[in-house]
């Protein structure tokens, strides 16, 4: 680890304050792995990022910069990915969409629920189905070993636990799989030259420079995962640009597919970018509660399952 990159990742990682509960998150990897990995065959194991990092401006954190990304594509792609029967590590940001909660209103917890003149809780009928169909799949995917879900809020905590699990899942070769949906910030504060208190407004306008992020993914590719198969997604909001950017992360980082996608349209259609060529994707329109991940998941376990034949080959 000596080029000027890498001089860079670890000196982010260095300076990012340490993980809280570093060592409860280790054992769960460490068992869920151990669970769908077995002498009769390893299952396939999908690391699915979702939602957007945040960046402190503050270690006592009163103000951060968020983006928009809402987590539904992480969440829908996790529930079509365990039912072509991969087991997922769901690193999502706390609060976004989780798997198994679209039919769900925003505001879950007080819209399904009433309390009945015995004061006990019970559902209220317009959402009995879609309640209990959450809570069985939901646990059943949990239960069977299927799901393991990993909360985080900020780009440190992010980072840090995007390479325990890739390092942790190296012992699945190629039938490890990186879905990597999560806006992930490209700029940042270092934690060591970050105010450790609130910033002060009387001061006058505020002059901050944020540095860049280290690009991690040729690390992950080549260092902490070698031989998963490894999916980026890239968003523009200008469509001119966009096939042309995928297209050149794909190259630099190495991966095997970078998902184009813009702002506007990004729930209609995807356009899947490989070294042999450029697939649309679509959502299929004459069905109202049908989504695009379904059919580009598809795609890309198709192109996972070549991968792994090639390798054992
Ligand atoms: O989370 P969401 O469903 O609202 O949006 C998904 C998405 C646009 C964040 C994702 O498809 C994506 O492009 N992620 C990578 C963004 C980027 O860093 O370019």
């Amino acid at each position: 680890m000596d080029s000027p990159l890498n001089s860079e990742i670890e000196s982010f990682f260095d300076s990012a304050p340490p993980l809280n509960d570093r060592a409860a998150i280790s054992q769960k990897l460490k068992e869920f792995i151990a669970l769908n990995s077995s002498e009769s065959g390893t299952r396939r194991v999908a690391c699915v990022t979702s939602g957007g990092t945040t960046v402190p401006l503050e270690q006592r954190c009163v103000r951060y910069i968020d983006n928009f990304s809402s987590g539904h594509r992480g969440a829908a792609s996790t529930e079509h990915l365990i039912k072509m029967g991969y087991a997922v590590i769901f690193l999502y940001r706390r609060g976004t969409c989780e798997p198994y909660c679209s039919s769900l209103p925003d505001d879950a917890f007080l819209e399904c629920f009433e309390v009945t003149e015995e004061s006990a809780v019970q559902v209220c009928q317009p959402y009995s189905e879609a309640v209990k169909r959450a809570i069985r799949d939901h646990h059943a995917a949990v239960a069977g070993g299927l799901l393991l879900k990993l909360p985080f809020t900020t780009i440190f905590e992010y980072l840090q636990m995007l390479q325990m699990i890739a390092v942790s899942s190296r012992s699945l070769g190629p039938c490890s799989m990186f879905y990597l949906a999560a806006a992930v910030s490209d700029f940042y504060v270092p934690w060591k030259s970050m105010a450790e208190h609130k910033i002060q407004s009387g001061s006058g306008p505020l002059d901050m420079q944020l540095l860049q992020v280290p690009k991690m993914l040729s690390v992950l590719r080549k260092e902490w995962a070698p031989m998963a198969f490894c999916i980026s997604f890239k968003l523009e909001t200008d469509a001119e640009i966009l096939l042309e950017k995928a297209d050149m992360a794909r190259k630099k980082y190495g991966m095997h597919a970078v998902v184009a996608n813009e702002l506007l349209s990004r729930k209609e259609q995807v356009v899947v970018v490989t070294n042999n060529g450029k697939i649309p994707v679509y959502r299929d329109k004459t069905s109202s509660d049908s989504d695009v991940e379904k059919p580009l998941t598809k795609l890309l376990v198709d192109r996972h399952s070549v991968y792994i034949k090639d390798s054992n080959t």
